[in-house]
């Protein structure tokens, strides 16, 4: 989410991810999805910055991810929202490339899914319904197990 690389969570950084999500262009619809990436940024400030210093640390993002609370409903709305965007040819489902486009998005760059994404695919039918990417998305924000597959929800973990 640090889009801008400066160690902290800004306003400016969801006005960068928002841009990026309607510039991929799904069955979503675009001012739907950049409401919802730059709605993040209101409940994340007022859960985790009580100093008010208008930028959120790792820590602090940690710490309100440990008690998600109010985040609930933004992290499953989300998980609807980039969903159809990435479903591009709106069939219902994510394929393999759908979902290397997702991580493409999130990331700003490409990235290799050939490992990843049969790990999400829980019954091994070649897509990803909506049950199993909220599944993941859930559990990659409030699980506790490292090596769900929702771990790898944005990718392979950096080295
Ligand atoms: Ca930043
Ligand atoms: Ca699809
Ligand atoms: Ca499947």
């Amino acid at each position: 989410m640090d889009v801008d690389g400066d160690g902290r969570l800004t306003q400016a950084d969801f006005q960068a991810l928002a841009h990026r999500w309607t510039a991929v262009g799904g069955s979503v619809d675009p001012e739907r999805l950049a409401s919802i990436m730059t709605g993040w940024w209101p409940v994340l400030r007022a859960a985790s910055d009580p100093g008010g210093d208008d930028a959120v640390s790792l820590d602090e993002v940690l710490r309100v991810v440990e008690g998600l609370g109010d985040m609930a409903d933004a992290v499953s709305g989300t998980a609807d929202a980039m969903f159809e965007a990435i479903d591009f040819n709106g069939d219902g489902l994510i394929s393999c490339s759908e979902y290397g486009a997702l991580i493409e998005t999130w990331n700003g760059a490409p990235a290799a899914t050939d490992e990843i994404f049969p790990r999400l695919d829980l019954d091994g039918d070649g897509h990803l319904t909506r049950d199993e990417f909220r599944i993941h998305w859930t559990e990659f924000w409030a699980g506790d197990d490292p090596d769900a597959p929702g771990t790898y929800v944005f990718g392979a973990l950096s080295e």
